[in-house]
């Protein structure tokens, strides 16, 4: 299929298809511009998001609703409203579960304050923190104990920069992208290192290091990229897509921070608009006034069948011309909490992830 057409899009009949947008719109007879659709690969779930989602569907299956969730899961309403149908409580704070329960902390990852309250409830707790925050944990763990400054880039508030400022408050600084840099204080000025929020945008915060570093000319780098390879490679496709859109439509939710960075990202490298939906009934038919080229992506936390409404309601408006672009291949998968990988298999039960076809039924989140 070298040119995606919206049927064997729903079809999933991909084949090897792969398109990069070097050419402007083909024309039809009378020549006008041939409505058309740039899809981003990749989009959608990342290895950490699919196991956190697949870890709340697991703890219900084995345990029975109500199962407790610490804060959504993932950023995405959808998936929260699907999972709390099927008998998911999210809560705010460890102190709303109730005695003795089951807890899941979710993918941004928690403090260890919170395990100790969760210890002290004598809850059962199943950790769904994505193993790429938890590798930024261990980082700030092991330079705290070396006495540096971290300087940690994230969004105030956001809930993995409050996990992650947990593990050392005292030696990290939160810097809230570039225009922060200056408000920046430290205790010795050889000894700062940066760290950063694994959903930034990158641009933004190669830039706020190249603040930092002004003002700090010893900082040191993390010894591996903390952004993560979802946040990158969405990023990627959205630079490569941008300067051919006319609008690009991010399917994400606004507390999304990897989503809402595709919305910037897509504007920055040309994309002449952009808007951020969490569902296809959000798009507002004027965006489409004089538009040929529709961009559409979709955060890490995004279960495709939003993409296909998406796809759907912009065929029916005569967008039927679906191109891939893809930007990078991905493969990565992570394997389930530990505690849920065990009571799997106490009951004989498979603790694989599911990819398979059947698990593309009705209502799927996957
Ligand atoms: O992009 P953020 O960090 O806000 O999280 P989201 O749940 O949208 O996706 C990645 C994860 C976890
Ligand atoms: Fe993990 Fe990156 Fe996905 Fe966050 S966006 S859950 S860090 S893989």
């Amino acid at each position: 299929m070298p040119r995606g057409d919206h049927a064997a899009y729903l079809t999933g009949d991909w084949g090897a298809a792969r398109r990069q947008p070097t050419m402007g719109p083909m024309t039809d007879a009378t020549e006008r511009p041939t409505k058309r659709v740039l899809l981003a690969a990749p989009r959608g779930y990342c290895a950490g998001v699919d196991r956190a989602v697949v870890t709340v569907e697991k703890a219900l299956e084995l345990y029975g609703p109500p199962v407790y969730v610490r804060k959504e899961i993932v950023h995405n309403k959808h998936v929260v409203t699907t999972l709390e149908k099927r008998g998911a409580i999210f809560v705010e704070e460890t102190d709303e579960v109730p005695e003795g329960a089951t807890v899941i902390f979710s993918a941004h990852g928690v403090a260890p304050v919170v395990h100790e309250e969760a210890k002290a409830l004598n809850l059962k707790t199943i950790d769904a923190t994505c193993p790429l925050v938890t590798k930024v944990h261990r980082e700030a763990v092991r330079f705290a104990s070396d006495d540096f400054d971290i300087l940690l880039i994230g969004h105030e508030g956001h809930e993995e920069v409050v996990g992650t400022s947990g593990e050392a408050p005292e030696h990290i600084t939160l810097v809230d992208g570039p225009d922060d840099v200056a408000n920046v204080t430290v205790r010795d000025p050889d000894k700062v290192v940066w760290l950063s929020q694994t959903t930034l945008s990158v641009d933004e915060t190669m830039e706020t290091v190249r603040r930092l570093r002004d003002r700090f000319p010893s900082l040191q780098d993390p010894p591996s990229d903390d952004i993560c390879y979802a946040t990158q490679n969405r990023q990627l496709a959205v630079k490569q897509m941008a300067p051919d859109c006319d609008l690009m439509i991010v399917v994400g939710s606004r507390n999304s921070s990897n989503s809402v960075r595709l919305v910037e990202v897509a504007i920055e490298h040309g994309s002449k608009a952009g808007h951020l939906v969490d569902y296809a009934d959000e798009i507002d038919e004027t965006w489409l006034d004089g538009v040929t080229t529709v961009g559409v992506t979709s955060g890490a936390s995004v279960p495709e069948l939003l993409v296909r409404d998406v796809l759907t309601y912009l065929a029916e408006r005569g967008y039927a011309d679906v191109a891939p672009v893809v930007a990078a291949e991905e493969s990565l998968l992570f394997s389930l909490p530990n505690e849920i990988r065990r009571d799997l298999k106490a009951r004989g039960l498979s603790d694989k992830m599911r990819h398979d076809a059947a698990f593309e039924e009705a209502g799927s989140l996957h």
